[in-house]
């Protein structure tokens, strides 16, 4: 089927784009094929004086290139050919004798946005769905079709650089404030704007355009010295940011700066080299993959779930971040509950708080923000429980407290609805065991704080039915949530395989390594944060409980490091505390705690050798992880590496902790665990999953 139809209005040839066989509009080999067979058509038509593109999906634009080409791209100098190939379609469309103009509505990224950046013009709708952007460097690439060399032409490149280094997406209304929209509109006049624009053009009228950033733009972005500050600034804060791991933003930086200093041409060559080397690389194959692997996962369990009205029981930190994030993303009614009025109170305001940090951040309009809060209410009682389809409970970590609150829930609320427990620690299964209607009672573990932390665990009971955990899973993807579906087992997924390695930590720290140089190395090995900084966010207290429940059902192997006790023990839970093993004053972490070493009786002396440390803290996380899914905690390794990314920041440029073990291959692993194991004790014993592998050279991954 082509994607591409032509029609002629009114002197203007209207041209869709439309891949009607898959879900977005991309630009593949063959659609860029059928693009310049259509320019050469309309070059030589006399009854076209402008071309007007759109997209004939409701919702999307132009999701970019085809990425499933990139998989199967053998070579850097195949990779180059395509760039170059996208580079010689894009700068027909620049030169075209008659105007091209594009009218945007929904998804315009990467390949797409850079297909409008080399049109005259261009109208986008003011929808929330409109959003242009460059997310290139999260697929650990360059815009390679000249986005790194026109959008800093005509935003300057300060602002160009700042989308194109983070690979940011934007919405229309900040596209437009930034210059790289020339109009807004409201999706159902996009046709006629757009169309008039073409006419305009087409009689020889030119938009002007003012360079964004004043005076200080100017001198910034419009003279040599300047922006050589601009660009040593920019590497310095990529440098910071990546730790040298990600490639990407420093070729894409380079590409714009070569374009900048030797004109448009050789920008685009250069800009086809570095986006060949970089789409061969490992760093690029393992995004590419997570990509897949996130997208596959908003499929399954794909139904729409029914839910309008969210109650909530527990009005504490977890439960008004629940409240605030539900209201913020799906837009349901949302009913709160706790004991007392003033704790509802409090739940309210911490509920409304996430609602104020999107005005702030202009995620919402006003108009949004009073609609939205007056969707939130509470209450001491079960009143409006009546109506409710789902309800999440984040009460006390206590089995008995939980059970009562499920008998109570059940006798508020109709037949069908849906009970959610947000426990870290019990069994969803004994939590039932109190259920009338147990085929209705499913774990939904949320990860604080909630409106920031992208992963859900969902967590079927032994009775819980599919149509229950479809339920769930589709509203945790609603609430903006990447939702992995696991078993109902000790510390379900994401805490089975990080108490090792925090325990690992706590015992490295014992033997005299300093508690910077610990986190400082899994910093550098690609985590947000290292293990004992984790652990102060967290709260000692959360983790000992956590990792309490684990060693009890698990035994020696995850025996939970001394530390964590003497620093509950002293009160020091951490950041909410304001204190932990780090010092914190008005909300800032304010360097590690003298008195922590006082506490847990060592002295940082230099201890073990940093590889060592690495190998044990890593090692013991992924031997677990392994264990956990040869029992099925976990439905794939996908599943696994996924919730590992999204939910503590396992290093994407790793692809997970399966798919590294599957890098360093399973003997190696094996190997490396039986030495600790003999030097450091039982607990580094290769599981049985490993030493099958490294038996028949088996990987997790085909
Ligand atoms: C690029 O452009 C490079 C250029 O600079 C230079 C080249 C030389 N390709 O997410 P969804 C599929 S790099 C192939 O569930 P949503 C996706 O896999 C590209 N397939 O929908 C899924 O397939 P399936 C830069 C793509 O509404 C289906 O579409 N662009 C692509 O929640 C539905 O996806 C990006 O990085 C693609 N480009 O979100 C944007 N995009 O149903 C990546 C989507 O068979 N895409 N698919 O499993 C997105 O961010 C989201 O998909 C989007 C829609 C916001 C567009």
């Amino acid at each position: 089927m082509p994607a591409l139809r032509c029609e002629l209005q009114d002197g203007i040839a209207v041209v869709t784009l439309d891949l009607t066989d898959h879900p977005v509009n991309v630009i593949s080999r063959a659609v860029k094929d059928e693009f310049n067979a259509t320019f050469e058509r309309l070059a030589a038509e006399p009854g076209a004086q402008a071309v007007a593109l759109f997209s004939g999906k409701p919702d999307n634009f132009i999701a970019g290139a085809d990425i499933e080409e990139f998989v199967k791209l053998s070579s850097a100098a195949e990779a180059e050919r395509l760039s170059a190939d996208g580079h010689e379609m894009l700068s027909r469309v620049a030169a075209f004798p008659k105007p091209v103009v594009v009218g945007i509505h929904g998804a315009c990224l990467g390949g797409g946005l850079e297909f409008a950046l080399a049109c005259a013009y261009r109208v986008a709708t003011d929808h929330p769905k409109t959003q242009l952007g460059l997310p290139e460097v999260q697929l650990g690439l360059l815009p390679g079709a000249g986005g790194g060399q026109r959008l800093p032409r005509l935003i300057g490149a300060r602002a160009a650089l700042d989308i194109i280094l983070a690979g940011k997406v934007e919405r229309a209304r900040k596209a437009f404030q930034l210059g790289i929209v020339d109009e807004l509109v409201p999706p159902a006049i996009l046709r006629d704007i757009t169309l008039a624009a073409a006419k305009k053009l087409a009689g020889g009228w030119r938009p002007r355009r003012k360079r964004p950033g004043g005076f200080v733009g100017w001198v910034l972005d419009g003279n040599p010295l300047g922006r050589m500050l601009v660009f040593r600034m920019a590497r310095q804060q990529v440098l910071k940011q990546t730790g040298g791991n990600y490639p990407a933003p420093l070729a894409a930086l380079e590409a714009v700066e070569y374009g900048l200093r030797h004109g448009i041409a050789e920008g685009l060559k250069r800009e086809a080299q570095l986006f060949g080397r970089l789409a061969v690389t490992d760093v690029s194959r393992k995004l590419v993959q997570i990509f897949f692997a996130t997208t596959q996962l908003k499929k399954d369990y794909g139904v729409a779930d029914e839910v309008k009205r969210l109650c909530i029981v527990g009005a504490g930190f977890m439960g008004a971040g629940i409240a605030g994030t539900a209201v913020a993303q799906a837009g349901v009614d949302v009913r709160m509950k706790d004991s007392d009025l003033p704790r509802v109170a409090k739940g309210l305001i911490a509920a409304r708080e996430i609602l104020d940090d999107r005005l702030k951040r202009r995620r919402i309009t006003k108009y949004e923000h009073t609609r939205l809060i007056a969707l939130v209410s509470g209450s001491d009682s079960y009143a409006g429980f009546g109506r409710a389809d789902l309800v999440i409970e984040a009460v006390f970590e206590d089995l008995q407290v939980k059970q009562q609150v499920l008998r109570e829930v059940e006798a508020a609320t109709p037949e069908h609805a849906v009970f959610a427990s947000n426990t870290s620690t019990i069994p969803i299964t004994r939590i039932a065991e109190a259920a009338q209607r147990p085929e209705r009672v499913i774990g939904m573990h949320f990860f604080s704080p909630v409106a920031r932390m992208p992963l859900l665990e969902v967590i079927p009971g032994a009775r819980t039915t599919p149509g229950t955990v479809s339920t769930a899973v589709a509203f945790g993807r609603r609430m903006g949530k990447t939702a992995i579906v696991v078993k109902d087992t000790p510390g379900f997924w994401i805490n089975r395989i990080l108490a090792p390695y925090m325990n690992e930590a706590g015992h490295i720290l014992l033997e005299g390594v300093a508690i910077e140089e610990i986190d400082r190395l899994m910093v550098q090995w690609g985590f947000p944060v290292g293990p004992i900084t984790l652990l102060d966010e967290v709260g000692l207290d959360v983790a000992q409980k956590a990792s309490g429940v684990l060693h009890a059902a698990f035994g020696d192997r995850l025996v939970p490091a001394p530390v964590f006790a003497l620093l509950v023990k002293d009160g020091r839970l951490g950041r909410k505390a304001g204190k932990g093993f780090y010092k914190y004053a008005n909300g800032k972490k304010r360097g590690v705690d003298p008195a922590a070493y006082a506490l847990v009786g060592v002295h940082p002396n230099g201890g073990v050798r940093p590889a060592e440390i690495l190998q044990r803290v890593v090692l013991t996380m992924l031997n677990e992880a392994a264990r956990a899914v040869g029992e099925g905690v976990v439905r794939s390794p996908r599943d696994g590496d996924i919730g590992a990314l999204f939910g503590f920041g396992f290093p994407p440029f790793r692809g997970g902790p399966l798919r590294h073990v599957d890098d360093l291959g399973a003997a190696r692993v094996v190997a490396d665990l039986e030495r600790l194991a003999d030097r450091c004790g039982e607990r580094f014993s290769p599981c049985e999953v490993l030493q099958d592998q490294a038996r028949r050279h088996g990987k997790f991954y085909p």
